[in-house]
């Protein structure tokens, strides 16, 4: 029932593949009934609040229903890192991807 972008992690989705360093900005939609907290392991979120540079530091994000946030972050560090649903039963029920960012530190995949 609880998914990203569709699917489930028991489905193996793609991870998403962030290069290390590289700057992203993440739109996460949440166009369920229910407010999910947000959480990324290894980096931190600045939370996109059109305050310029007092962006403050998040690495969990409640994203209301019917509602977006937009967040920016730094890949910098290399890794595979677990990006998910705080509501462990979310979670449990395949709310949660995979972001690898690479090259690791020898230049592995
Ligand atoms: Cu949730």
């Amino acid at each position: 029932m609880w998914s990203m972008d569709g699917e489930q992690l028991s489905e193996r989705p793609e991870p998403y593949r962030l290069a290390r360093n590289e700057r992203v900005r993440m739109r996460l939609i949440n166009d369920t009934m229910m407010t999910h907290p947000m959480h990324i392991h290894g980096h931190f979120w600045q939370l996109v609040n059109g305050h310029g540079s007092h962006q403050p530091m998040k690495h969990t994000v409640r994203v209301l229903p019917g509602s977006f946030v937009d967040l920016d972050m730094t890949a910098d560090a290399p890794g595979d890192w677990a990006f998910h649903c705080h509501l462990l039963y979310h979670m449990h029920a395949g709310m949660m991807r995979v972001v690898k960012v690479r090259p690791l530190e020898g230049g592995e995949s």
